[in-house]
């Protein structure tokens, strides 16, 4: 029987039969007893009319897709100009992240610390008791095992997330290695996350479904003392692809801290140029700053390349040569679409060509997919996200600003041979990013490691359409972590010093740059073109790293010396050159005061080092305002 053709039932939940441990040969993967018990707990907690374990072929796949476009969650594009690729419509209250719910629950309230949302854990569990009962009536339950990182490496990391919502079963399915090959590793010992998801709409027996159900109460919370997370009333990717955000960020965070290890909101790029020698980048910048336009970059120089090895979470190590290397946990990207174009990412639009789920987008007459940026001729009629007639006309944008792209890593054709390597790439430097219209240099680099965890811990950013808030409002988003730090951020920072002092005992320790590729003129336009000409701003770092180039010191690091940057082929006057690099000591001082505020949130907790780090800062800027 297939997905297709099971029957929906109500009424007791089907027992799924245990399956014995069969000859290897037979490929019939064991469903761990630990698992099968939970599964059978939380059955009886969310009544779903029956369960289905997902085996991560491709044919389930098929069925599973076949059964969203009978349901109308997903509409199947054109196949003649979009091969197998489908677009979903959301309900419009369930666009992003909610950050205002989501919640960290730990004992202490202190270890959650002020950025986080802290709910007292026997409360909390309460309460979800209360909201997730009964929750899957009338719905088939999928169990999801799957792995983040690739399957053999020494950090590769598994989970069980159960959920109600197909949709959220393929985007997982892209997003991860899920299925048999995970649930076989957990089966042999591997330790095991388990989450619960929802979308919170139970149907009532005889009751039609709606197209994206989903419920206006929701909840993403999580338990890290125990390795636990909760998910309601919301199908959005960040809210409900738990192996994301959830776990291979807020999770894994935690479990990094313990393990000494980093989880982080940090693209990979591999950059070789023309000598043939390559180097590996991790750059960290917040929610929706085009990471994964840097992580996709065609480099505007000649013989240089660029290759993809993640655009969203990075796991850091120390590996047994001693050397900072790096894996991306994830096998897919959930990526923004506007902005993703012709000439902004060709590559991205590449990798776009089919197999391709998108999410909140606009479609054309003919059947494909629009969104703002990805031509820079708007078409003449469209039907927007939300399914309406649209024209350029209309005065409003026709794709979610926050509308989306889901994609297996596999399809990029930047991706790097090594980029799934179970070992990872060794890490030559590490980069921190902004949204700043003023103020922030192109490109600054840290004085040292200690230097460089001030500046992540001091990112600032303005506010995107990635997370619920007021777009434009500038916020402090330390190491581009905010909404995804699973402990106290003050921990987080003294675990990161501390990381750099254990990288000092075993082996070269990374350089640290920080960038701005959103500085703005008098006249309100951007000074740098960005895209494919940051490759100029990589190609300073790769000489630093080598030792071959000078730095002219700055109050707040080094900064490239004049004629430093290639800059031929693109038109960049001399004035907006000088206000690139501008430091103002004024400025900066303001700057200290609104970060003295941010630490003084942290209160005793927050690392001596980092106010010595803004001590000194602000006696460099003293000193160069004379
Ligand atoms: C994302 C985010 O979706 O950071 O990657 O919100
Ligand atoms: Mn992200």
């Amino acid at each position: 029987m297939t997905l297709l053709d099971r029957p929906r039932t109500t009424g007791p939940v089907p027992v799924v039969a245990a399956r014995t441990a069969a000859p290897v040969a037979e490929r019939v993967v064991v469903r761990p007893a630990e698992v099968q018990a939970w599964v059978a707990e939380q059955a009886a907690l969310l009544e779903p009319a029956e369960i289905v374990w997902v085996d991560g072929s491709t044919r389930e796949r098929h069925e599973l897709l076949q059964l969203l476009v009978t349901n109308g969650t997903i509409e199947q594009l054109n196949p003649d100009l979009r091969p197998y690729s489908f677009i979903a419509r959301s309900a419009e209250s369930d666009v992003a992240r909610l950050e205002s719910r989501t919640f960290i629950c730990t004992d202490d309230e202190a270890n959650a610390g002020p950025t986080n949302n802290w709910r007292e854990p026997a409360a909390m569990r309460a309460e979800l008791q209360g909201v997730f009962r009964g929750a899957m009536r009338g719905r088939t339950m999928y169990v999801v095992p799957f792995a983040m990182g690739p399957i053999g490496s020494p950090m590769a990391r598994f989970g069980v997330q159960l959920t109600d919502s197909p949709y959220v079963v393929v985007s997982v399915g892209t997003m991860t290695r899920m299925g048999d090959a995970a649930l076989e590793q957990i089966a042999r010992g591997a330790s095991w996350v388990p989450a619960v998801h929802s979308v919170g709409a139970p149907l009532a027996p005889g009751q039609a479904d709606v197209p994206w159900p989903c419920n206006d109460t929701k909840y993403i919370v999580h338990f890290p003392e125990n390795r636990e997370i909760w998910s309601y009333g919301s199908a959005y990717g960040g809210n409900a692809i738990l192996a994301k955000k959830a776990y291979a960020l807020r999770i894994a965070s935690v479990m990094a801290r313990e393990e000494g290890w980093l989880a982080e909101h940090m693209l990979l790029i591999k950059v070789t140029p023309p000598t043939g020698r390559s180097y590996h980048f991790a750059a960290a910048f917040p929610s929706a700053c085009g990471k994964t336009n840097m992580a996709m970059m065609t480099p505007n120089l000649p013989g240089w390349t660029v290759e993809t090895i993640g655009d969203d979470i990075a796991w850091l190590w120390i590996g047994a040569d001693g050397r900072l290397r790096a894996i991306n946990p994830e096998a897919g990207f959930f990526g923004v679409a506007p902005g993703t174009g012709l000439r902004t990412n060709p590559t991205a639009v590449d990798a776009l060509w089919g197999n391709t789920i998108f999410t909140n987008v606009a479609t054309t007459p003919e059947g494909d997919v629009w969104w703002e940026g990805l031509t820079d001729e708007k078409p003449a009629s469209l039907t927007d996200w939300r399914g309406e007639q649209w024209t350029p006309a209309s005065g409003r944008p026709a794709a979610h600003p926050n509308s989306r792209f889901t994609v297996s890593a596999r399809q990029c054709p930047s991706i790097a041979e090594d980029w799934d390597d179970p070992e990872g790439v060794v890490i030559d430097a590490i980069i921190f990013g902004g949204r700043r219209a003023s103020n922030v240099p192109l490109v600054v680099e840290a004085r040292d490691w200690d230097h460089g965890v001030f500046m992540g811990a001091t990112i600032a950013s303005e506010q995107t359409a990635a997370a619920e808030g007021t777009v434009g409002e500038l916020r402090r988003d330390p190491f581009a972590m905010l909404p995804f730090a699973g402990y106290n951020m003050a921990d987080y920072f003294a675990h990161w010093l501390d990381f750099g002092r254990r990288l000092r005992r075993s082996a070269r320790v990374p350089r640290v740059f920080q960038v701005n590729w959103f500085r703005k003129g008098a006249d309100g336009s951007f000074l740098w073109p960005g895209f494919g000409d940051n490759a100029r701003v990589l190609e300073w770092m790769v000489a630093r790293i080598d030792g071959q180039v000078g730095a002219v010191d700055s109050p707040i690091g080094s900064l490239p010396m004049p004629g430093g940057l290639t800059l031929d082929g693109i038109e960049i006057d001399d004035a907006a050159l000088e206000e690139l690099f501008r430091v103002d000591p004024e400025a900066f001082l303001a700057e200290a005061d609104d970060i003295e505020r941010f630490f003084a949130s942290f209160g005793e907790r927050l690392p001596a080092e980092l106010q010595r780090q803004l001590a000194l800062l602000r006696g460099r800027l003293e000193a160069a305002r004379g």
